[in-house]
C-alpha cells in the first residue's frame, strides 16, 4: 500500500464516522469544497455513502474518482466531459502511486513556479510537478499529447513549465528535485509517444546531445514529433561522446545528425565540424541556448521544435 493510502486508511478506521469530509479532500486535492460540491451536484461526484447532510465522507474510492477528474480538468478536459469519463472507469482503490497528502506536503511552503503567459494546463502541470506527484505530471502530458500532438504540447505546455522550472531554481538555488520528477515525466511520456513499427522505413535521424551535455529532453520531444510524421529517428541521448557519434553516422547512415548543446560550455565544434564531411552526406543541424556563431560550414541551426522538425523532415526526403 502506498504511504498516502495508509494515511488515508488510518484516518478512515481511526475516526468516527469513517472517511473523509469534504474540507479534507479539498485540501487533499488542492480545490475549493465548493467545487467538490459543485461537481457533486452536477455530476454525482459526491461521496459514494448515501446519509444526508454534513456528515457524509468521502471513501478511498471517491478520493481516486476525484483525483482523476482534477487531473483531466487540468490538463483542459471540459467538465463534463472529465465527469463522464471519471465514471466511466472503474479505478482501483489503491493506485500505489497517487499520493493523495502531496497538497499538504508541497514544497516551497505553497509557492508557485511562474510561468508567463501560462495556461491552466501549464499550471497544473506545475503544481504536479511542485508536490513531486509524477503519476499526474505523466497524466496530464500523456491527455495533452493525444489531445494536441507533440509539437503543440512541447511549445504550450511543456517548454513554459520546464523554463518556469529552471527559472525557480535560478531565483533561489531550490527545486531540483522538481526538475528531476518533470524531467523523468517528460521524458518518459514522449518517448511512450514514439510510435513503433509505423516509422520502420526510410534513413534515420540521429539525435544525440554533445559529449558534456546532460540536458536531453529537446532529444525526445523531435524523436516524438518526427515520429508523428511517420520518420524514424534514434535517440542517443545525453553526453554522446563525439568520437561515438561518428561511429553511430557510419554504422547507421543517418538522413541527419541533430547535435543538442543546451549551453555554451557544452559546445563541441570540433566533432560538428566532421558531420558534413562525412560521406554518404548527412545534414548536420543544431539546436539549443549552447551553440554560438560562427558554426562550422554545412551546419544549420534551428532555433525551435517546428523548425527543427521541418529542416529534418526536409533532410529525411519528405
Ligand atoms: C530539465 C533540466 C535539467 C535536468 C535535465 C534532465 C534531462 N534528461 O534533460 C537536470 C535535473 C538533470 C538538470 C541538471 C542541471 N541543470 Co538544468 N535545466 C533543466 C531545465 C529545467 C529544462 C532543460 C530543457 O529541456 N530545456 C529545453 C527548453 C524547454 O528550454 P530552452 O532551451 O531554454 O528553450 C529555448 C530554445 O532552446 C528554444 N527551444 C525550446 N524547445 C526547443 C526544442 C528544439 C528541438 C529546439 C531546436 C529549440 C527549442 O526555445 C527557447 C527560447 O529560446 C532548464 C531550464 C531551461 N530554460 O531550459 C535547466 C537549465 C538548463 N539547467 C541549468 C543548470 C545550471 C543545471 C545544473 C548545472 C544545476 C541544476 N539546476 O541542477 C545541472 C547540471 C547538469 C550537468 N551535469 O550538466 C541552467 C543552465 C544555465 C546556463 N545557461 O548555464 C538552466 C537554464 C536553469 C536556469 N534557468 O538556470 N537540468
Amino acid at each position: 500500500m502506498s504511504s498516502s493510502s495508509a494515511q488515508l486508511a488510518e484516518s478512515t478506521s481511526s475516526h468516527e464516522p469513517s472517511g473523509l469530509t469534504v474540507a479534507a479532500v479539498a485540501r487533499r486535492l488542492g480545490v475549493a469544497p465548493a467545487t467538490l460540491r459543485t461537481w457533486d451536484r452536477r455530476y454525482g461526484l459526491g461521496p459514494s455513502d448515501h446519509r444526508s447532510g454534513a456528515h457524509r465522507r468521502y471513501t478511498p474510492a471517491d478520493l481516486a474518482r476525484l483525483e482523476q477528474m482534477r487531473r483531466l480538468v487540468i490538463a483542459g478536459v471540459p467538465l463534463a466531459d472529465a465527469a463522464r469519463q471519471v465514471k466511466d472507469q472503474d479505478l482501483p482503490v489503491d493506485r500505489g502511486t497517487v499520493d493523495v497528502g502531496s497538497a499538504e506536503r508541497r514544497p516551497g511552503g505553497g509557492r508557485v513556479v511562474a510561468i508567463p503567459g501560462g495556461t491552466p494546463g501549464s499550471r497544473g502541470l506545475a503544481r504536479a510537478a511542485q508536490t513531486l506527484d509524477g503519476v499526474a505530471c505523466r497524466a496530464i502530458i500523456d491527455e495533452t499529447i493525444e489531445r494536441r500532438g507533440v509539437v503543440w504540447t512541447w511549445d504550450h505546455l511543456l517548454a513554459p513549465v520546464l523554463i518556469g522550472v529552471g527559472q525557480q531554481w535560478q531565483n533561489s538555488g531550490r527545486w531540483i528535485e522538481v526538475e528531476h520528477v518533470l524531467s523523468e515525466a517528460v521524458t518518459t511520456a514522449l518517448s511512450s509517444a514514439v510510435r513503433h513499427g509505423d516509422t520502420a522505413l526510410g534513413r534515420p535521424v540521429l539525435l544525440a546531445a554533445t559529449e558534456d551535455e546532460a540536458h536531453a529532453l529537446p532529444l525526445w520531444a523531435l524523436a516524438a514529433a518526427l515520429s508523428e510524421r511517420r520518420i524514424p529517428a534514434r535517440v542517443l541521448g545525453a553526453r554522446v561522446p563525439g568520437s561515438a557519434l561518428i561511429e553511430a553516422v557510419h554504422r547507421t547512415g543517418p538522413a541527419a545528425v541533430f547535435l543538442w548543446s543546451q549551453t555554451a560550455d557544452n559546445q563541441d565544434h570540433d566533432v560538428l565540424a566532421q558531420i558534413p564531411q562525412l560521406r554518404p552526406a548527412v545534414a548536420a543541424v543544431v539546436g539549443g541556448p549552447g551553440w554560438t556563431e560562427p558554426l562550422p560550414d554545412g551546419v544549420t541551426f534551428v532555433g525551435d521544435l517546428t523548425e527543427a522538425v521541418a529542416r529534418l523532415a526536409r533532410a529525411a526526403g519528405e
